[in-house]
């Protein structure tokens, strides 16, 4: 019952990269477009990897990847499949890429995403679509600085649609100091930051980087002492309210969490922190949201009301405006009759506390 609980509810994705995200189906068509056929690119369930092997996976992907035609398609086919899976609202994030073999430049790549993302809002699909423009750490601050230079100028002509930037790229590349400057650089122009945080123990750089403060964390797997961080990275990260988009299946199979008891999912949630459930790359590490809420089910002892509460208050941590937020909290007001009489069950809204939306 649980697993078609997961299913229907409607849910919030804050943590998705469009490229982790392409499942297998769009690989085949990627592959026979590019005429190839190779069977390297996916992962299969419950297999496990080093970060180091996600990131060779990502390298694949990006090879099969190297058009405008091949990104446009890969968006539209994963906004479908978040649609299909009653994800309500859907934050995607990309790292803007120049392939000059194919005549690719950075801005292109964007403009080829917000056209895919055009074309689902003309298809009326049930599903509100944001894009945040990812900072690679591995590519440097000059690149980093173009790319806060594109989300400003999509910004401004698509405001609706660009709505933040991520810094992300593999944690143990470089120093995401480095990037502080071109990060306050996007902020002050009105977009919204969420940055990859102690993905693996990175003791330097995190204090800098929480005191910015970034508007959401992804992963923060090694902030509190017991995963070898630090009790002020807590405090920080509770003073400042910093909601964190926590993947469990990615943590798993990247190995960032010894296993699913130890993850830091559950000393957050313990202090009532906001939490929101993503899957980081669906289609790398095989997943969705709605397995990912089922995990979170069985690992952490969630019940239905639980996971309603969990999907309600990511709205809150949403980056669009206040009357899209309480749209979608209507939606939720809206399918509750349906579902609990669907489960013959009693969803309760209090308990967990929605926090202040950001
Ligand atoms: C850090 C990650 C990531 O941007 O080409 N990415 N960065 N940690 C992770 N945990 C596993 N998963 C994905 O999507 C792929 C890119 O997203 C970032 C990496 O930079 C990867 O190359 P896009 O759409």
């Amino acid at each position: 019952m649980i697993k078609e609980f997961c299913e229907e509810l409607p849910k919030v994705e804050l943590h998705a990269h469009i490229n982790g995200s392409v499942s297998e189906n769009t690989i085949e068509k990627l592959l026979s477009r590019k005429q190839k056929s190779d069977h390297q690119y996916s992962f299969k369930k419950g297999s496990t990897a080093t970060l180091n092997e996600c990131f060779e996976k990502f390298r694949l992907i990006h090879q099969l990847t190297d058009d405008t035609d091949s990104v446009y398609q890969v968006t539209y086919d994963v906004i479908h499949e978040f649609h299909e899976d009653n994800v309500k609202y859907l934050e995607l994030r990309s790292t803007p890429r120049e392939v000059p073999k194919t005549g690719m430049t950075r801005e292109l790549y964007v403009e080829a995403v917000l056209r895919a993302i055009s074309k689902c809002e003309a298809e009326n699909l049930d599903i509100v679509v944001k894009l945040l423009l990812s900072i690679d750490r591995r590519n440097g601050i000059s690149v980093g600085h173009e790319t806060v230079k594109l989300a400003q100028k999509f910004q401004a002509s698509d405001g609706e649609r660009v709505v933040g930037v991520d810094l992300s790229g593999d944690p143990n590349v470089g120093d995401g100091r480095d990037f502080i400057p071109v990060l306050k650089e996007a902020r002050d122009s009105g977009l919204r930051l969420s940055l990859h945080l102690c993905e693996v123990p990175a003791l330097q750089e995190t204090m800098d980087l929480l005191c910015l403060p970034p508007d959401r964390i992804g992963h923060g797997t090694c902030l509190h002492p017991e995963a070898r961080g630090r009790q002020e990275f807590v405090d920080t990260v509770i003073n400042h309210k910093t909601p964190l988009e926590l993947c469990l299946t990615s943590n798993l199979i990247g190995q960032t969490v010894p296993d699913l008891d130890n993850h830091q999912f559950r000393f957050w949630y313990e202090k009532q922190h906001p939490c929101i459930i993503c899957t980081d790359d669906k289609g790398v590490f095989s997943t969705s949201l709605s397995e990912e809420y089922q995990l979170a089910a069985s690992t952490f002892d969630l019940q239905p009301s639980d996971l309603w509460r969990l999907s309600l208050s990511s709205i809150d941590s949403a980056f669009c405006d206040e009357q899209s937020k309480e749209k979608l909290r209507e939606k939720w007001k809206l399918c509750k009759p349906q579902i609990e009489k669907r489960f013959n069950l009693k969803l309760e809204s209090s308990g967990y506390q929605t926090q202040k939306s950001i």
